[in-house]
């Protein structure tokens, strides 16, 4: 039996290019500056993001503390979503690597910021409070049905920013995923932000590696703060090479991705017990929640594996599935079956 594995774009596979190329990479030591495929990865990422510079990790995980270390100090306090991946999902780094005081604020179902509740939270200049320093969005995001964060919101969200002195950083995972769905350039995006981290191992299907991207200042910094975590690799152009063709043949797909979503939860929309919000898919990532007596999510994600069916249990009643690039449409239909045949009708 095949398996039809939606946990996470994550599990992808690097393609037979990304393959030769690393095979066939030029390399160097990076911590001396001296591997040219990692050059060539950092520039060409700075130029889609239209910043100075970037840096290339080892994780998104990696690019977010490494980010949040060299705009913050210890006691510094960074203002971000209660649904946000660096606050779920990230072992608490900002507070066991970086003694960042984190101050959450709801996320709305569409990933948003409320901009009212974040001018509110932050500190006046007063000696019993912490200096509230940074600003973290996610786009998409994640836990929110995979939304993009769209440019007017950025725009308003830099305006903000400046108006307090606050620095901007953008957990942009999947930054490619928002702007493959908003039709505007990835840099449009981000260009309100201070730094923004994107990852190549997820929708485009490179092995390892995330890039951070900033100005020449702050990327300078976070290379230091990358040494400090034990971040810099050495002949990382073999790895760098299948993230040079990841930015160069795998965004554009990232579209088919977003049709099998929707595809997706179209089809669940009728499956008695599972509840979905069909308007919410506009990218790779849909979240469905029991409605039935008795079943769990683990109970759930259990049953379908015996079909040959991955998806991943989010919450005790909750699960995520993911479109990926080994997954085609009619493999979306043969997953429905699944999910009809286990549900019941
Ligand atoms: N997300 C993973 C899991 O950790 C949940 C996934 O399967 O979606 N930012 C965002 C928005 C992410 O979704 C992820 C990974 C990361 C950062 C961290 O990236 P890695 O896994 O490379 O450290």
């Amino acid at each position: 039996m095949s398996i039809i594995d939606l946990r996470s774009d994550t599990i992808t596979r690097p393609t037979p290019s990304m393959r030769k190329a690393m095979a066939e990479a030029e390399v160097g030591d990076d911590v001396f500056g001296e591997d040219p495929t990692v050059n060539r990865l950092e520039a060409m990422a700075a130029e889609r993001m239209g910043k100075d510079a970037a840096l290339f990790v080892s994780s998104g995980t990696m690019a977010n503390i490494v980010s949040q270390l060299t705009h913050c100090r210890r006691g510094e306090e960074m203002i971000l979503g209660d649904r946000s991946h660096i606050f779920f999902y990230e072992g608490g780094g900002s507070a066991a690597l970086g003694s960042i005081h984190s101050r959450t604020l709801p996320n709305r179902p569409d990933g948003i910021l409320d901009l009212t509740a974040v001018e509110a939270a932050i500190r006046p200049d007063n000696i019993h409070f912490p200096r509230t320093r940074l600003l973290v969005l996610e786009n998409t995001h994640n836990r929110c049905s995979g939304a993009p964060l769209p440019v007017d919101y950025m725009k308003r969200v830099g305006e903000l920013a400046r108006r307090h002195g606050l620095k901007v950083h953008i957990d942009g995972a999947r930054i490619f995923n928002a702007a493959v769905a908003l039709g505007v350039p990835a840099a449009d995006l981000v260009a309100d932000a201070d730094s923004v981290s994107f990852c190549l191992s997820k929708g485009l299907a490179a092995p390892v590696g995330s890039l951070i991207c900033g100005n020449a200042d702050f990327i300078r910094e976070a290379r230091r703060n990358r040494k400090v975590v034990g971040g810099g690799m050495r002949q990382a152009g073999i790895l760098a090479a299948a993230g040079v063709a990841a930015l160069t043949e795998m965004v554009d797909r990232l579209a088919d991705d977003h049709a099998n979503a929707r595809r997706l939860v179209r089809g669940l929309a009728d499956v008695p017990g599972l509840s979905v919000r069909p308007e919410a898919v506009t990218t790779n990532i849909v979240y469905m929640d029991i409605e039935r007596e008795g079943m769990t999510a683990q109970a759930l994600s259990g049953a379908l594996e015996r079909e040959g069916l991955r998806i991943l249990p989010t919450g005790p009643f909750q699960l995520r599935a993911v479109a990926q690039y080994h997954v085609a449409a009619d493999d979306i239909d043969r997953a429905l079956k699944k999910i009809r045949t286990v549900m019941g009708r």
